[in-house]
């Protein structure tokens, strides 16, 4: 079996080209205005980057929530003491949507714990818990944090004075403050009590959860570093509610919306696309919260009625998914006071309607069950979802989410949405691909990234383990490529954003995580799409002079009238001198630049922590004829900006 080393090494071993310098000038007008928000992010929970991800809840399992396809167990449950766990679906559920509870039976101090997403970060800081309790109890529970090694050395506890009644679910809340943070996140919750003051030495439990702080402090909130990491893109725009977990497995069991608001009682999670069960906890108000935290636009992806197996809704019944699809944009835009959904969204705390700027029909919809489902959508599927959101948004823009290089006919005026997943050489090669079309041929860059080694096996070849740099600078080209058409390219977007190092497959993702925040790690891709995100382009520039390859470039406007180049050297050995000549005569300008390491497979490893992207900054003078003179060295990225 050839393996990705081998086959890597071969292929990028290149002939060494010869670099004559590259002469430019960047022209004061005459370009075009581009779409305002070019870059963004999109996320979807695919392995544990929403649950056990960026949603910050730390109790696994939390409530026993299972489907048709994972039924509820006890896996990361233990029992304490000479406790015994038994899943009960009680005549008394906590709730129609919760229907499994654990009861807890035994003689003196018992209880449960749990050992959260592959272990809980332990700090000094709040904790904000709660609980449901069914059956009578004098007395009071223990929360605690300890450790799950040697000497279970306990961390932080608090004493919670039981509400419990006999056949009702009380909730209890607290706030547990450990006195010491814990040296790595090989700990435990844990929630116990006093078996001989229970009725029958049992009591049964469901909905447990325990936050750390979140961003923004929002409860039921995100996961602050990860939010940080997603901020310093400078992304404008964020894609909900990702794309394979939309549409879901089974064509029952996508991504409801509507169980995924209000209380976490009535949410009941969804089986997830990616091999488990989802809680339902990062739902719709906690995607657009975040949005409004990072004062993102929302490209909203609605089900389009096609499910992962290839299942499709028929003629006859495509407008359930669509009238599903209008109540949520109701849910999301409607007036507080008027409408059904508006009001429910009031009653969630957020009374101002949303803006969504885009909606997105369905999440590749030439890719499972076609041709069938994919003719479907061509035939009745799109239309009729074009057709209603006319008729009741006429101001939004659509996005269909087959894009034309997807052999598809788009109605007139409604944008495609493709999703390169490529080789680093077939990203270079797809630099022009935007060039011939015409403006009505609008196209988002949903999701984006080198995942296969040149010359591999394709797309049923081994995915990298990583994002590498050789990779991540050929993203910057076809980026690079996809901005100089940004009047009719919407935007562009990594896929996908996180990865959970204890659970994964698809390496390819812009951060990697786990429980222990240390080990947060930001991938090449990530340094190589802040640098391009950095610098939004408002209209691009004409160049005159210079050819394309090994140094791919973009010019364009900037914010306060600041001139902006974005470049990139692909396959050459020698570094690239470039001169470049303002029109708009300016005096100074910035350079910073990106190079990688000897190793163009090298990548940011989050067990050794050493970052391969080196990134430096340098202002320039013209010389006395007005040309900024600069070279770029072999696979860099690079933004020369100049303001005054
Ligand atoms: C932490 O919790 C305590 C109550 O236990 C509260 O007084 C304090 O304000 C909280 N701190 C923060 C930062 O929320
Ligand atoms: C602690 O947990 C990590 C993974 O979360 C694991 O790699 C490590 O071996 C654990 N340490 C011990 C001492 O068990
Ligand atoms: C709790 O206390 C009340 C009042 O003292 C008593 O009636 C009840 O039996 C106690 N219940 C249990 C489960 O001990
Ligand atoms: C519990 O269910 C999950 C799916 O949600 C599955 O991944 C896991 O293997 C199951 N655990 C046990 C112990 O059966
Ligand atoms: C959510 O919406 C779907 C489809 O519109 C519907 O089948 C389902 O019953 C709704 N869920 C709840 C809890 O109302
Ligand atoms: C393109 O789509 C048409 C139907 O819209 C189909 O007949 C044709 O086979 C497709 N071509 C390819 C290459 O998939
Ligand atoms: C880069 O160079 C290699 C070796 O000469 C060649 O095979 C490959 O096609 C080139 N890639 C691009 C995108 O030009
Ligand atoms: C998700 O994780 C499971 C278990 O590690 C793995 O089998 C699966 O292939 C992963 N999927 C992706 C998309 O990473
Ligand atoms: C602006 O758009 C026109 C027409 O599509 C194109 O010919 C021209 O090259 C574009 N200008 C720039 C600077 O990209
Ligand atoms: C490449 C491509 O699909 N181009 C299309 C752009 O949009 C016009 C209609 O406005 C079509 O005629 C082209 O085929």
């Amino acid at each position: 079996m050839v393996t990705f080393k081998s086959v890597a090494t071969a292929a990028l071993a290149f002939s060494a080209v010869p670099c004559s310098a590259v002469n430019l000038e960047i022209k004061a007008s005459g370009g075009n205005v581009s779409f305002p928000a070019f870059y963004g992010i999109m996320h979807e929970d695919i392995n544990n980057s929403g649950d056990g991800g960026i949603y910050a809840e730390l109790i696994a399992n939390r409530a026993f929530q299972g489907n048709y396809q994972y039924p509820s167990n006890l896996s990361r449950w233990a029992p304490v003491n000479s406790a015994t766990l038994t899943l009960k679906k009680l005549p008394t559920p906590l709730s129609s949507a919760l229907p499994t509870s654990v009861n807890v039976a035994g003689t003196g101090k018992i209880g449960l714990v749990n050992s959260g997403y592959w272990g809980i970060e332990v700090k000094e800081q709040n904790y904000t818990g709660s609980f449901y309790v069914k059956g009578a109890y004098n007395g009071t529970f223990t929360a605690s944090l300890q450790s799950a090694l040697g000497d279970k050395e306990v961390f932080g506890s608090v004493e919670v004075a039981s509400k419990s009644v006999t056949n009702e679910w009380v909730q209890h809340k607290f706030v547990l403050v450990p006195s010491k943070a814990a040296k790595n996140t090989n700990n435990t919750f844990s929630l116990t009590f006093d078996a001989s003051a229970a009725e029958g030495g049992a009591l049964d439990f469901n909905l447990i959860s325990l936050f750390p702080p979140t961003y923004n402090n929002r409860p039921n909130g995100l996961r602050i570093d990860l939010v940080e990491a997603f901020k310093a893109l400078n992304p404008k725009w964020l894609r909900l509610p990702g794309g394979n977990m939309l549409m879901g497995n089974k064509i029952d069991s996508w991504w409801k919306w509507n169980e995924t608001i209000g209380d976490l009682k009535d949410r009941p999670g969804m089986a997830g696309t990616w091999e488990y069960q989802l809680t339902g906890g990062l739902g719709l108000v906690e995607y657009m919260e975040w949005a409004d935290d990072l004062n993102l636009e929302v490209i909203l992806g609605v089900w389009s009625g096609l499910s992962l197996d290839g299942d499709h809704l028929s003629r006859e019944d495509i407008h359930l998914a669509v009238e599903h699809a209008l109540e949520e944009m109701e849910f999301l835009t409607g007036d507080a006071k008027t409408t059904k959904w508006g009001a429910v969204r009031a009653s969630l705390g957020h009374p101002k309607p949303w803006k969504v700027s885009y909606i997105e029909i369905g999440n590749e919809d030439w890719l499972a069950g076609r041709p069938t489902a994919y003719d479907a959508y061509k035939e009745y599927r799109l239309p009729v979802f074009v057709d209603a959101f006319r008729e009741k948004y006429p101001k939004i823009p659509l996005i269909a989410s087959p894009s034309i290089f997807d052999n598809i006919t788009l109605p007139a005026g409604v944008a495609g949405d493709w999703h390169p997943y490529l080789t680093p050489d077939k990203l270079v090669l797809a630099f022009n691909r935007f060039d011939p079309l015409s403006r009505d041929n609008v196209t988002l860059i949903g999701e984006a990234a080198a995942t296969h080694p040149n010359g591999g096996l394709g797309w049923d070849g081994p995915l990298s383990a990583n994002p590498w740099w050789g990779g991540s600078v050929a993203e910057a080209i076809f980026l690079i490529g996809a901005e100089r058409n940004s009047e009719k390219v919407i935007g562009a977007c990594y896929a996908p954003g996180l990865r959970n190092l204890n659970r994964w497959q698809w390496g390819m993702t812009l951060v990697q995580h786990a429980a222990d925040s240390a080990l947060t790690t930001f991938s090449t891709s990530w340094h190589v799409w802040k640098l391009l995100g950095r610098d939004p382009i408002k209209k691009t520039l004409p160049v005159v002079g210079g050819g394309i390859n090994p140094l791919f470039y973009v010019a364009g406007e900037g914010e306060k009238g600041a001139s902006i180049w974005k470049a990139a050297v692909y396959n050459s050995t020698a570094p690239v001198p470039v001169s470049i000549k303002f029109e708009k005569k300016h005096k100074t300008a910035t350079l910073t630049l990106q190079t990688g390491p000897e190793d163009p497979y090298g990548y940011n490893d989050p067990f050794t922590r050493v970052n391969v992207v080196k990134e430096t900054k340098k202002d320039l003078k013209p010389n006395e004829e007005g040309v900024f003179e600069f070279s770029l060295p072999a696979l860099s990225v690079a933004i020369l900006k100049a303001e005054k």
